[in-house]
């Protein structure tokens, strides 16, 4: 059913770009009964708002204003999820990749070969994920073809907006969660691809992506198969890891001895281009940060990972990635992550981004710790670039749709401590909110103007 076309008066907070927070207090936004922006005013007062909205002929439609110690940012974009994980979020900590893998990612990950369990989990999943303010995701699946089309519908039927992968890996896992050939493994990515542009044409909120999980998970056949696949179709995104940790780089060119690093190897079979989704990029040479750079490469930072599971244990050279202008966004790797809060993840990039520096404290003229803008900009406008949701979503603007959050930091919430007393200014809320806020300060959440969390 139609949602019915709404105005919202509030504070608005957005990124114009990575060093850009525009911050528009008594702002009046209409917003189209299929999710479309209409109108942005700022600096509105609101014994104004009644003559405004009839002016524009739409005195009648609900208007939810916000009270002090709440505003509005976009709606969070987590670039890179796994979806199966979802239970396992938090096991495994200080463990290398491949031992993680082996140990306890492979022997949950198979259980969704029954539809059921992923009916099951995959609702609990994209409920959680929108309690916590990600309004769009760029889920990785099991190597399960159903299972992954039941997550394509859940997102759908919940409101998520998502890219959805079936994961690809026809070797070097044990039996029981392995692909039998490349072959069958492209037959079913087919036809995930198929259920999904069938039950979402217009891609208008779930798409499907191509999800080699890695070069050591995939035979050269599967690589060449789904990079061609990409190059016959051009509205997909393809997903991987990339140079994630020593373990994982040191076991990747055993198995390709012709390629000396993973961006030769990755575009050989032509998947790196201006759709790639790149997760870690943690340990990175000067010549693959250049190429992706070059190719139009968008990268999925995952902190959190990078510190705690396989990630290298160490934090990517993100400042880098933003002062070459490359598209970057934030992932919660979740459960690698052990946290599925984007909250926390731009927590976790600006702190780990402390540590770089005062570990590298001449590597750069600039320096290497992360801005609180930079960290915001990557969880809503770039992580939306990455995943190629930027023309509709990431921010505020006539004509994109209205992903929201409706961030509330008073009192009765919990979590964080807001002084009523008129003391706190919108950027030192928003400061508050990302270093000490959690999901209880998220109190409304909408995709395409259509609330899909929290009370109207
Ligand atoms: N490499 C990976 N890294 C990670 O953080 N999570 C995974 O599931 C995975 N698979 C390959």
């Amino acid at each position: 059913m139609a949602e019915p076309a709404k105005a919202i008066h509030a504070t608005l907070i957005h990124s114009l770009s990575p060093t850009h927070l525009e911050i528009l207090p008594n702002a009046l936004l209409t917003i189209s009964s299929s999710g479309t922006i209409l109108s942005l005013q700022p600096n509105v007062p609101l014994s104004d708002v009644p003559n405004i909205l009839a002016q524009q002929n739409i005195q009648h439609i609900p208007l939810a204003g916000l009270s002090h110690g709440q505003f509005l940012i976009p709606g969070f974009i987590d670039t890179h999820n796994h979806a199966p994980q979802w239970m396992q979020r938090g096991l495994g900590q200080g463990m290398h990749i491949l031992d993680w893998l082996d140990g306890i990612t492979f022997p949950n990950e198979a259980k969704f070969a029954d539809p059921a369990h992923a009916e099951t989990v995959y609702e609990k999943l994209v409920r959680g994920m929108l309690r916590q303010g990600v309004t769009t995701a760029s889920y990785y699946g099991s190597l399960h073809g159903e299972a992954t089309r039941v997550l394509a519908s859940t997102c759908l039927r919940a409101g998520q907006r998502a890219l959805i992968g079936k994961c690809n890996m026809d070797r070097n896992s044990p039996s029981f969660y392995c692909e039998a050939s490349a072959e069958e493994s492209v037959a079913a990515t087919r036809e995930c691809i198929r259920h999904i542009k069938s039950i979402d044409p217009a891609g208008d909120c779930i798409r499907p992506v191509l999800t080699p999980r890695f070069a050591i998970s995939c035979t050269g056949e599967l690589l060449k198969s789904l990079g061609d696949m990409a190059r016959e179709d051009d509205s997909l995104a393809i997903q991987t890891h990339f140079n994630e940790a020593a373990q994982e780089i040191n076991a990747t060119l055993s198995l390709f001895p012709d390629f000396s690093n993973e961006a030769d190897l990755y575009s050989s079979f032509g998947l790196l281009t201006r759709r790639s989704i790149l997760a870690h990029c943690t340990i990175m040479t000067e010549y693959e940060v250049q190429k992706l750079r070059e190719l139009g490469c968008g990268i999925a930072h995952c902190p959190t990972a990078n510190m705690t599971v396989g990630g290298g244990f160490m934090a990517a050279p993100v400042k880098e990635f933003l002062r070459r202008g490359m598209s970057v966004g934030l992932g919660t790797d979740s459960g690698g992550g052990y946290s599925s809060s984007m909250v926390n993840a731009m927590r976790h990039a600006l702190v780990t981004s402390y540590a770089r520096d005062a570990l590298y404290p001449n590597s750069k003229k600039a320096g290497e710790a992360l801005s609180l803008e930079e960290v915001f900009y990557m969880a809503t406008r770039g992580g939306a670039k990455v995943v190629g949701f930027e023309e509709r979503v990431g921010r505020f603007g006539v004509g994109l749709e209205f992903d929201a959050l409706v961030v509330d930091l008073r009192d009765e919430r919990g979590g964080v401590n807001v002084p009523l007393d008129g003391g706190d200014a919108p950027e030192r809320m928003l400061e508050k909110f990302v270093m000490t806020g959690d999901d209880r300060n998220i109190a409304r959440v909408y995709v395409k103007g259509r609330v899909v969390h929290g009370e109207e």
